[in-house]
């Protein structure tokens, strides 16, 4: 497939409620969308660098520049069979895993258009439906959460994930474990303790948690491995991994015992898989991340999501969760059983939505073949 056109779009995307964490509070998202065009075919992906450094180091204006000057340039015009192809074509591209994955997403998405597929049978997706949870900010009291609480138990969501930071924290899962003491239930620090907090955690493990995520230092996987010999509850690694290699390093430590992909962090679907595939063989459950996506970025991620491995509920709430006006014309809703029905069209299987889109650009550049 000879690779014509490529646009990028920046876009700024007011959030329904403010998303508090341990790295601060987000009002808006703000993220690139990559439109591929080649033959005919039109594929769509979705960066999500955000507007600052505090998840990850890429932001919005680094990705901005890996793709124009670096990735966009390795692929524009290129014949191109496979996705794997183009990868190859930027490999020498060190770090700058979002940049990569918004542009692999696109061509991703193209190919498996091309071949009238959808991109959940492209990437060897088993699942029709996808178990799905809900991913809440730090509320400022314990009647606030459970208040929160009530609207998502009543929609159906099969677990929650509280975000939690020192003293905030043992205070609102005490709370929701009195409230409901079944509901499966997992936190996420986001990197905002460390080893000194062990008390707290031997705390936290009267609670069955269905999992921490990423306690200890963003980049850390040896501090994760003397903490989860000291506790009972599963640690879950999310920052940490940005590859296949990190994985295996963070399972053969016992750093963890369940991985959380996100394909914007390890660089796209194709590392995802070769993670899901080892994870698969280390009897290692893993599920799926969220970036706060767009309907573009999260249609993909329910597509990758479908594969067998990806066990646990995922971080993939229904569009209006997230944004009052999506740039897709097809909404996720929530089925009754907890669950996301898998798009079976063509690739990602959602249309773009042209204006609302265009409404929520900030900045806009395309690269064109010469005819
Ligand atoms: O740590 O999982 C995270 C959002 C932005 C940055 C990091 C994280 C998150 C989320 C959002 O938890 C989950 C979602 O998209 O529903
Ligand atoms: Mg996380």
């Amino acid at each position: 497939m000879r690779i014509d056109r490529i646009e990028l779009r920046h876009t700024k995307m007011i959030l329904v409620t403010p998303f508090v964490t341990s790295m601060g509070t987000e009002y808006d998202e703000q993220h690139i969308m990559v439109r591929v065009d080649a033959e005919g075919v039109t594929g769509w992906g979705e960066c999500v660098a955000e507007e600052t450094p505090f998840y990850s180091y890429e932001t919005v204006p680094t990705a901005w520049h890996i793709l124009n000057d670096f990735l966009i340039p390795a692929v524009l015009g290129k014949n191109i069979s496979c996705v794997d192809e183009a990868i190859a074509s930027y490999a020498k591209v060190r770090g700058h895993m979002m940049a990569k994955a918004g542009l692999e997403a696109a061509l991703y998405d193209a190919f498996a258009k091309s071949k009238g597929i959808s991109l959940s049978k492209m990437l060897g997706g088993t699942q029709d439906k996808i178990n799905v949870g809900v991913s809440l900010g730090i509320s400022d009291t314990v009647p606030d959460l459970l208040h929160v609480m009530e609207k998502y138990m009543k929609e159906g969501y099969q677990r929650i994930k509280i975000k939690i930071a020192p003293d905030r924290d043992l205070q609102f899962i005490e709370a929701l474990r009195t409230e409901y003491p079944e509901m499966l239930l997992q936190v996420d620090a986001n990197s905002a303790y460390t080893l000194d907090h062990l008390p707290v955690f031997k705390k936290m493990d009267e609670y069955h948690l269905s999992l921490i995520e990423q306690p200890l230092g963003y980049d850390d996987i040896f501090d994760h491995a003397k903490l989860q010999r000291e506790i009972k509850t599963d640690l879950c690694l999310d920052e940490s991994i940005h590859s296949l290699g990190d994985t295996r390093a963070a399972i053969e430590m016992k750093s963890c015992r369940i991985i959380n992909i996100k394909p914007g962090r390890v660089g796209g679907y194709t590392e995802s898989i070769k993670i899901h595939d080892y994870c698969a063989s280390m009897n290692i459950p893993v599920w799926h991340g969220g970036m706060l996506e767009s309907g573009i970025g999260r249609a993909g991620n329910v597509a990758l999501a479908s594969l067998p491995n990806f066990t646990l509920p995922c971080d993939l709430s229904p569009n209006r969760k997230y944004y009052t006006e999506d740039i897709v014309e097809t909404l996720f809703e929530l089925n009754p059983d907890g669950t996301i029905t898998v798009p079976t069209g063509p690739g990602i299987g959602v249309e773009v939505n042209l204006k609302a889109l265009e409404k929520y650009t900030v900045r806009k550049c395309e690269h064109k073949v010469k005819k």
